[in-house]
Parts: C-alpha cells; structure tokens; sequence
C-alpha cells in the first residue's frame, strides 16, 4: 500500500483535529486525533477502559474530486476498527500497527458531507498482537496465589473486566496515526516495489488498477535523470550508482517517478546491501558494527501517537549519541520514522508486534495465520526503505521449554519473512533470557538477537558476577558462527537518584552496568551489535516493579540525557570512528 502523497495527479486532505468522541456508552466528548486517546483526560477510565470506543467527524468530500478515485487511510488504528459511514458499516480492519484503506469513490458523491464513525477496540487476548492476559489479573510481581481474599479480590477484578497486557508498555490505543483522505485518477499506480543492487540495476515492479503504459524516470538527489524504463515490470540501470550510507556516511537518495496515465507517483530508494557472512553483518560489504538504544513510540501526552516533533528531536539525539541504528521494540512504527532515517541514515530493525507470547501454551493457540498476515502486511508496507535491514519476527517468545514446538512456530515464519521481501533482508527473532542450550529456534535465525539482563533482573547489582555469567553464555554462542547482537541489556534508573556508591536506580549504576557490559562485548568478534533497552524512559501498566513507568531509558520520557546517555555517546563516538 503506498503512503499518501500530494503531486499533479494526487490531492490528499489531512483529517487531523479534535472529533467526537465517546468511551463505550459514555458521554460524547471531545479528543485529539492522531494521538492515543488514554492521556487526554484525567479521568482515570480513559487509561484503564477495556473495549469499545468511538470517534465521529464530519466527513466532506470535495466537489473536485468527480470523475476521481478516492480512499480513506487509516494509517494505524489500535488495535481493531471498524469504520461507518452515516451509520452503515464499510470497513473492519484487525491490528493497531499498520494502515488500511476504505474505498469511498461508490459510495460518497463528490460534495456531499457525511458522518465518519470510528470504532476501536482496546482489548487484547491470546488471539491479539500484542497478547492480552486473558483473566489473569497480574502481570509483574507476586499476586500471592492461595490467599483467600486476594483470590477473591482477583476474582472481582476479572468480573470488572480487567484486561491487562501480556507486555512491558502501556496499552496506548484509539487513532493513534494520521487519517486522510486520498484522491487520485480511476487509473492508478497501486503498489510500487523497487530492488536495488549494487552495480545500479534496479528492478521495479509496478501494480496498477486499469490499463495503461507504465513509464518510470529514475531521478538522482538533486533532481536529474538518471534512467528510464517502460512496462510494469522491469530493470533500469544507473551509471556510477552512489551508494545508501548509514550515518555518518552519506544516505543517498534516489527517486523513481512513475507514470501511469493521468497518475504519477514519487517512490524514494536507497541502492544498498545487506547480508551477513560468516559472522560478519555487511553492509555495501562492509562490516557494520549496530549501535544505538531501542526505542518505543511514547512520550507524554501523545501516548503512542504520531509526533513529527518528537521524531525529529529523537533523530537528532539519535545522532548526538553517536547511535547508528534501533528496532522498533515491540512493532511496526508509523511510517513517517522511517522516511526520517531513510534520510537521517540511521539503520532500522523492523519488529512485528508479536510481544507477550512467553506463556508456553500460545504454540496450542491459534495465532499463526494472523501472525503471518501481520509479517506478510508490514513487510509490504517497508519493503522500499533502505533504512531498514533486518525483519525482526517477535520479541521474547519462549522457546525453550518446548524447544520443537517452538522451532515449528516460528521457522515458517522465517521462511515466510524470506520469501515476501524481494530484497531478501536478514531475518532475526529476538530472545528471552532463557536456558539457551535447550533453543532451537534463536540459533537457527540469520542473525542471532538476545536480551540479557546479567546484573538486572538475574545477579541484581552484583556486575562482577553478572560479567562472568554473561561472558560464560558468550563463549556458548561463539561456537554457533553466527553475528550475534545484544538486542536488550538495561537498568532501571531513576534521573536525579546518585550515589558515590554505584547501587541499583542510581544514575552511576545505570553507566557503571554498561561499561561493565561493554567490557565483555568488546572481547568478542562475532558480536555485531549492542543495542541497550531503552532510549528514554516510557509508560507501563501500573505494578510493583514500575515506578512511574519503565526507567531504563538513557534519557528521560522528555528526553532529558542521563549520565548513562553521555557515557554511551562518548563510547560510540569511539565506535564510530573505528567500526562503522
Ligand atoms: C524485556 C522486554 C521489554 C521490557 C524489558 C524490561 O525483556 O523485551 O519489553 O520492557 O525487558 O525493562 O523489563
């Protein structure tokens, strides 16, 4: 599905701006949109409301629009939605990460006015991604099982409906990401698909909607031809290609402008390479050394909305950390980040929203043919973006009590990641801590990603410890001759808390964790990345291990550095410098 765009041929209306909005048959209120509705009020019920909300607009179709096409998308609306038209229903659309689009052109006339309803569902279960706890009414901590009045208590909790995540991040939900309102000519250009390589062949494929002659103009940075071709399908070839650089190289951008009839469509390129060999990650076939911190869609007020403010300021503390690259821990991101490193040069790990699944039972549920229509969907949605490099399947699985069942699970998957990206990127599925001589499933994966939290969560404060512990299960993966990334290490860090003794939430615990970590990564070839949890600090579900939310961010939830932050920067200037 290609991303709106405004030309010659296209006229795309924003609906950004306050709608309707009501909390299940509560009263009609007002609410932002795009944004997570949860932040909006001080009423406690939008945080903790589990179903069904609405949004109403007006909806006015131009008059300019006759003898057009025209479609509503939806660039993400969490987690399920279905759209009315004056009250009559038109679309459904399952999943909160990704777009979908209503075709409107038969059923509303150039200039009339209409009323949108949106209605979405927030409530997640084992048939969602991400996982719900269906029922169980603690996800953190002790919930002190046997005791008769807290079982009591659980039980009243589950009567009031309670529905909790299987996950570490707040459940942020509503319409979180731009909807808009898309005209283009009956004849269009439906999907473009672009596959570089290095010698600057491209090959492209063009999907359209009528017949018609399909011309594509490869235009270089500053505009100028640099190619042509015809047909739906086909190669043009670009003399002395400049290379797509991860920053701080250049991140050269081309442009394939297509024709087709009456439309034109701008699709942006980079000509790079990605592969792994031996236990090497290249890049243009060089080794690339990943570093930068993971990152979540949040900050406050917005919850998980789209915020060109906050991407940009991102990229650029991106690039003040010196950090090359991060993963879209837990899914698929609003599209516009990825324009932004398509430019910025900043590498990306693109992660499905499979999060939560460490209950051994989920191999019994049925969640795979969603799962794959949800990989199949984002792969499509990404698949142009030189930023991106690897496909991440999920995060955290368990796969290693029943290590067959989960290798079963997930290896189609991986196939499947194969098969649907032309590009044939690497393919990774991120790792619990876990008893890893019993996995399958994580060895067998291009490139190996593991979350480690020696010093944390395992051998708390003890980092002498946790160094000997780390390094032992290092030595285990040195023998499997893949590149391993260290895909998640952190620390929970409170900003201001110091001591002159480096303990536990100090912001000198948080810096002395990572040299500590650093020390054992740094003795390893084969490790390729580093990759700390998290960026900045983020909004949980309430429990006792949350103060206020994760605080293992290097900065703050308002982007404040803490001393954990210049630490790293001073590193991967280093890093920088020599590796990458
Ligand atoms: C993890 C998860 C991440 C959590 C993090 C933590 O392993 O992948 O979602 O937020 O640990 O801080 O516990």
């Amino acid at each position: 599905m290609l991303y709106p765009q405004n030309n010659k041929s296209r006229i795309t209306i924003d609906m950004s701006g306050i709608w309707d909005f009501r909390l299940g048959e509560g009263p009609w209120q007002r609410i932002a949109v795009p944004a997570s509705y949860n932040d909006q009020s001080p009423d406690p019920l939008f945080r903790s409301h589990a179903g069904t909300v609405c949004y109403r607009t007006q909806l006015n179709i131009p008059a300019l629009f006759h003898g057009m096409r025209y479609v509503l998308r939806f660039d993400a609306v969490a987690h399920d939605a279905t759209v009315l038209l004056d009250g009559e229903e038109i679309g459904r659309h399952r999943g909160g990460f990704l777009p979908f689009e209503i075709d409107l052109t038969d059923r509303a006339e150039p200039g009339s006015a209409h009323e949108l309803t949106v209605m979405a569902d927030n409530r997640i279960n084992h048939s969602t991604l991400p996982i719900g706890t269906e029922g169980d009414t603690a996800f953190f901590g002790s919930d002190n099982p046997g005791i008769t009045s807290v079982e009591a208590g659980k039980k009243r909790q589950r009567e009031k409906g309670i529905n909790l995540p299987a996950f570490d991040f707040f459940n942020y939900t509503g319409i979180q990401r731009p909807v808009r309102l898309c005209a283009m000519p009956r004849c269009c250009i439906q999907d473009i698909t672009v596959v570089p390589s290095l010698d600057g062949h491209i090959q492209y494929t063009v999907e359209t909607l009528g017949e018609g002659t399909v011309e594509v103009t490869i235009l270089d940075m500053e505009g100028r031809e640099v190619g042509r071709a015809q047909g739906a399908q086909g190669t043009v070839e670009i003399e002395n290609p400049v290379l797509w650089e991860s920053w701080p190289g250049t991140p050269y951008l081309y442009t394939a402008r297509v024709r087709f009839e009456g439309d034109q469509y701008d699709q942006t390129f980079g000509i790079r390479q990605v592969e792994v060999k031996g236990t090497q990650l290249l890049l243009n076939g060089k080794p690339i050394y990943l570093h930068g911190p993971c990152r979540h869609e949040d900050s406050p007020f917005h919850g998980r909305g789209l915020d060109q403010v906050l991407n940009m300021t991102d990229m650029n503390l991106y690039h003040w950390l010196n950090a090359n690259c991060f993963r879209t821990s837990h899914y698929p991101n609003a599209e516009e980040i990825y324009q932004l490193c398509d430019r910025e040069g900043i590498l990306i790990v693109d992660e499905t929203p499979a999060v939560g699944m460490w209950a051994d039972e989920h191999y019994g549920w049925d969640l795979w043919d969603y799962h794959a229509k949800v990989l199949t969907e984002m792969i499509h949605r990404d698949r142009n973006h030189p930023s991106v490099i690897i496909w991440s399947l999920g995060n955290e699985p368990s796969t290693d009590t029943y290590p067959d069942k989960a290798y079963d699970y997930w290896y189609p998957l991986y196939e499947l990641a194969h098969r649907e990206d032309p590009q044939n990127r690497p393919v990774t599925l991120v790792g619990c801590q876990n008893i890893y001589e019993r996995d399958r499933i994580i060895p067998a994966m291009d490139i190996v990603f593991i979350n480690r939290y020696y010093g944390w969560y395992n051998l708390s404060g003890d980092l002498e410890t946790a160094a000997y512990a780390l390094k032992m299960e290092l030595d285990w993966w040195a023998d499997k001759g893949k590149p391993m990334v260290l895909s998640e290490y952190g620390a929970d860090t409170v900003a201001g808390l110091h001591g002159a003794v480096p303990e536990m939430f100090t912001e000198e615990f948080q810096a002395e964790f990572y040299r500590t970590i650093h020390a054992c990564l740094d003795e390893r070839d084969f490790v390729v990345g580093e990759m700390p949890w998290v960026y900045a600090d983020f909004s949980t579900c309430q429990g006792p291990m949350r103060v206020g939310g994760n605080r293992k961010g290097l900065f703050t939830r308002d982007r404040r550095p803490k001393l954990a932050a210049h630490a790293l920067r001073a590193r991967w200037a280093e890093i920088k410098a020599k590796k990458s």
